[in-house]
């Protein structure tokens, strides 16, 4: 004996595991957990090199974050290197003149898939320095660069 199931059954079913595929996928995206400012975080710590510069390096992957989205440094020389291990995005680091303390000129313009760019300077304004990712600024690659009293 044939069991039928009527077709608008399947349909439905089949929409509504689409409907939590995507709520899903873009919950990755749009709400990139917190990332506490903290100098103590196993990824993506702060060094401090002998020549005295504070080295960062920022993950960015196939989403819209920077890993880690936050970290503080000390007032002084600081060499940020935005490592991009997606396979098919490309990314970039600026600060937006503006709202900051004080202006970063130097900027990664852009970073292909698999590539990484470092860029240096040094800042003597504490306070809370906002950085994007130009492309995806929108997506919310967006970051928080601490630079401590
Ligand atoms: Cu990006």
């Amino acid at each position: 004996m044939k069991v039928l199931v009527p077709r608008h059954r399947c349909v439905a079913l089949a929409l509504t595991a689409t409907a939590v595929l995507v709520a899903s996928l873009s919950g990755c995206g749009a709400s990139p957990e917190p990332q506490e400012p903290d100098r103590g975080n196993a990824a993506g710590d702060v060094t401090v090199g002998p020549d005295g510069v504070q080295a960062m390096t920022l993950v960015s992957s196939d989403d819209y974050r920077f890993v880690p989205a936050a970290f503080t440094v000390l007032p002084g020389q600081v060499r940020i290197t935005l490592d991009n291990l997606a396979v098919q995005l490309t990314h970039s680091l600026a600060f937006p003149p503006g709202p900051n303390p004080s202006d970063i000129a130097e900027s990664v313009p852009v970073v292909a898939p698999s590539e990484s760019d470092t860029i240096e300077f040094s800042i003597s304004t504490p306070g809370e320095y906002a950085f994007i990712c130009s492309f995806h600024e929108a997506l919310g690659h967006t970051g928080v660069m601490t630079v401590a009293a």
